[in-house]
């Protein structure tokens, strides 16, 4: 590749030097770089590809990504520095996508990079909602979801002339595609990230600024929205319009591709598999048996054999409002065919194993989705050892019994190049100081421990976190308007907000902090607890706990005996591109589920490369994070999920008990205090205190206790640095075992067999 030289390219474009232009145009010119070196890498070429198909790709900004991967970010960089611009201002012009909601949504982002960075010949498939999954803002110190219109002026999606008819129940609509480029570091080939649309899709059909719109008029709204309101009957149809869409266009897609790279179809096994992101692309099962048979003239039976031995399914949750479950009539009304194919599937199944628990369609005539991942699909996995353990011991365990060999565990990882070499540069250049630069491609860091006990080693590290709060407030000031003291301790949780995920209990903690600080327990340094999530616009309770937050913030900001010492605040709509910004600034890891719910976390990992120390129940891949950095190097408390299982089993769990402990009473009780409640909204915290105190049905006042001891004896080790570094010197020297291409690697070797 020819090298770069951003001042030929400036005079070339602008007519102007790179000094003088301004960031917007430098953004222009970078797109354009990117897009000529993306444009000339081939597509992996393999025989078998695989399709990753998904509700949800979480992908982040691109253009530093894309620079990173084309391995052209260093020089670019040292450029625009020598000429006195700074890449992050430049980045702010770029909108970020709007194709994701959580977890899973971007691990599938860190897959696909980790799937071309190996070589491997596979794409995504998924949706091209308009309006993305919604926009957060506060008002009232509550939320309010509006559209994200991300669209607008997008740089990245690349026309593909591919368009298919996909027949409902009493209409058909007419697809058209969009792709976006997903080079391989250090590759020169690349693949796609392939997002359908809809070509009658109609954007006038959202007013302005509210997310309702007419979910009837699916041949115009179908790709609007991410997860549209399902709470009620027409939302849940929508849904499975949408599922149905994206698994038709991905299975003409992937048929097509085949026969051009020379399958027979009879083969088809040896030119695609597919991966189910968790269940919202489960139809594509029968709508391949369906493709098959009507119009490829290949018997049911061998369809059903050949769909057996091409399609895996990942599980992503235990948690029973994700697996999905529909109405047989609903899915008739979508698409009959489809629907007749799922009742032959689930007499297959019946006749195979005559049991209620591991059937398709159940007694209701309700169909479950994961039952026809696994009983049609030849591999389903869980995302960490725990949570595989639990599907296995629990969740799934008539599967289990019937097919052993079809389970396996493959761990979540994340892409060491977009969360340390873009997110954290400081962070990047110490390390290959100091090991070399083979961590970037190889994700090993574990050279790093060698430095455990070096002075300057430690020293320098602590010097990139400072670094790196500098540019996370920085960010915080100018994107959300608040100040962050530079010496504060900088403790974190961002997630989506769900009750399992207990942001209530690190609220809780807070009532606890001020009260503290109010008798006069002020702290050494300055803490600042920062939150970010979003909360499903029906989900009432997380709407409450997002309210609590944001009174608490305003409360304490308010409250000149105590904010000196504590500052809580909460990120607007909070996104990649704001992880990116926090992540590396953080101090402390809140990863803080009830024990036995998070499948696995994927923040955990990125905070713990970045050299935050982790605040944990041993749930999800917290396990697996402690069992490698051992026990001095962690903070761990709360009960097991195995005396969480039991709790639930026993349904002996009692929330009154546990608030009538005067300590724990006062916390709780603190939410309805009447000068408090007079701060915020009363019907929304009443609700939420009765919610805990009443019902608390994930437990955050069973370890509500340990974890105000354990947060305090985190505070006080902050003290000593020495030792801190040291602790967080060998979380990140024990990191490389969430490299996703070590988890890609796996899924390839295990499950997908590419070349
Ligand atoms: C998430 C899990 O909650 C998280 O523990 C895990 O790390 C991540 O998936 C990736 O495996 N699950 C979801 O994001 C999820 O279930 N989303 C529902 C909207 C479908």
């Amino acid at each position: 590749m020819p090298q770069i030289n951003l001042t030929e390219l400036a005079e070339q474009s602008f007519g102007t030097s790179l000094e003088q232009l301004d960031d917007r145009r430098i953004y222009k010119l970078l797109v354009k770089l990117v897009q000529e070196r993306s444009a000339t890498c081939p597509l992996n070429n393999g025989k078998k590809k695989l399709y990753y198909i998904s509700a949800e790709f979480l992908i982040g900004k691109l253009l530093i990504n894309n620079m990173i991967d084309l391995g052209i970010y260093d020089e670019v960089k040292d450029q625009l520095t020598a000429a006195g611009h700074d890449l992050n201002k430049i980045e702010e012009f770029e909108v970020e996508p709007s194709l994701g909601n959580g977890g899973l949504g971007r691990l599938a982002a860190c897959f696909l990079d980790s799937i071309a960075t190996l070589g491997l010949t596979g794409d995504g498939v998924g949706l091209n909602y308009h309006y993305g999954l919604f926009r957060q803002r506060f008002v009232d110190n509550q939320q309010k979801a509006v559209p994200d219109e991300w669209l607008g002026e997008q740089d990245i999606l690349v026309d593909d002339d591919h368009s298919y008819t996909v027949e409902f129940g009493d209409f058909a609509v007419t697809s058209k595609l969009v792709n976006i480029d997903v080079p391989g570091y250090g590759q020169s080939t690349k693949n796609r990230l392939r997002l359908f649309d809809l070509a009658s899709v109609d954007d006038g059909l959202v007013p302005g600024s509210s997310i309702d719109f007419d979910k009837t008029e699916i041949a115009k709204n179908l790709t609007l929205f991410l997860y549209p309101d399902d709470s009620d009957e027409q939302g849940r149809l929508l849904r499975i319009y949408q599922e149905y869409f994206m698994v038709s266009n991905a299975a003409q897609l992937l048929i097509d591709e085949a026969v051009e790279r020379g399958s027979n179809l009879h083969d088809l096994a040896d030119y695609a598999v597919v991966q189910i992101n968790d269940t919202h692309p489960t139809m594509v099962i029968p709508e391949l048996i369906r493709l098959l048979t009507t119009e490829h003239g290949i018997e049911f039976d061998e369809a059903v054999t050949i769909v057996r031995s091409m399609v895996a399914y990942t599980n992503h949750t235990i948690l029973a409002e994700a697996l999905e479950k529909w109405p047989l009539a609903s899915l008739q009304k979508v698409s009959p065919a489809i629907a007749d194919i799922i009742v032959k599937l689930d007499e297959i199944a019946k006749a195979e194993h005559d049991d209620p628990r591991v059937a398709i369609i159940d007694k209701h005539d309700t169909v479950h989705m994961a039952h026809m991942d696994i009983h049609f699909g030849f591999s389903i996995n869980g995302v960490a050892a725990l949570h595989t353990k639990i599907l296995e011991d629990t969740e799934l365990h008539p599967f289990y019994e019937i097919y052993p060999e079809k389970f396996s565990n493959k761990t979540n990882g994340i892409t060491f190049r977009r969360w340390v070499h873009g997110a954290n540069p400081a962070l990047a250049s110490l390390l290959d100081d100091v090991i070399g630069t083979d961590w970037r491609s190889t994700g090993d860091l574990s050279k790093l421990a060698n430095f455990a006990d070096d002075k300057d080693v430690l020293e320098r590290l602590a010097a990139t976190k400072v670094e790196a709060k500098a540019i996370m407030r920085q960010f915080m000031a100018l994107e959300q308007g608040v100040t962050i003291p530079s010496n504060a301790i900088i403790d974190v949780q961002v997630k989506r907000i769900h009750e399992y995920k207990r942001q209530q209990m690190l609220a809780l903690y807070i009532i606890w902090k001020y009260l503290d600080i109010k008798n006069g327990n002020r702290p050494k340094h300055p803490v600042t607890i920062i939150f970010g999530g979003k909360a499903a616009p029906a989900y009432t309770i997380a709407q409450d706990i997002i309210h609590l937050i944001l009174t608490l913030s305003q409360w304490i900001a308010n409250d000149p005996d105590v904010a000196p010492y504590l500052q809580v605040v909460m990120i607007e709509n909070y996104n990649v591109t704001a992880a990116e910004r926090v992540i590396p600034a953080a101090d402390i890891s809140e990863q803080i589920s009830l024990a036995s719910k998070e499948a696995s976390g994927t923040s955990n990992m990125k905070f713990m490369l970045n050299g935050a120390l982790t605040l944990c129940t041993l749930d999800g891949a917290n396990v697996e994070i402690a069992e490698l950095v051992g026990d001095e190097n962690i903070y761990t408390f709360g009960a097991s999920s195995k005396q969480v299982e039991q709790l639930y089993a026993d349904g002996t769990y009692n929330a009154g008990a546990l608030y009538r402990k005067p300590g724990i009473k006062l916390l709780v009780d603190f939410i309805t205090n009447p000068a408090f409640m007079a701060t915020g909204n009363a019907e929304r915290l009443q609700r939420l205190h009765d919610d805990i105190k009443g019902k608390d049905w994930f437990m955050a006042l069973l370890d509500i206790e340990e974890y105000i001891q354990t947060k305090e004896r985190v505070l006080a080790d902050y003290e000593d640095q020495d030792t801190w570094m040291r602790k967080a010197l060998i979380n990140i020297a024990n990191a490389g075992t969430f490299s996703s291409d070590r988890t890609i690697s796996q899924y390839n070797d295990e499950i997908w067999h590419l070349n």
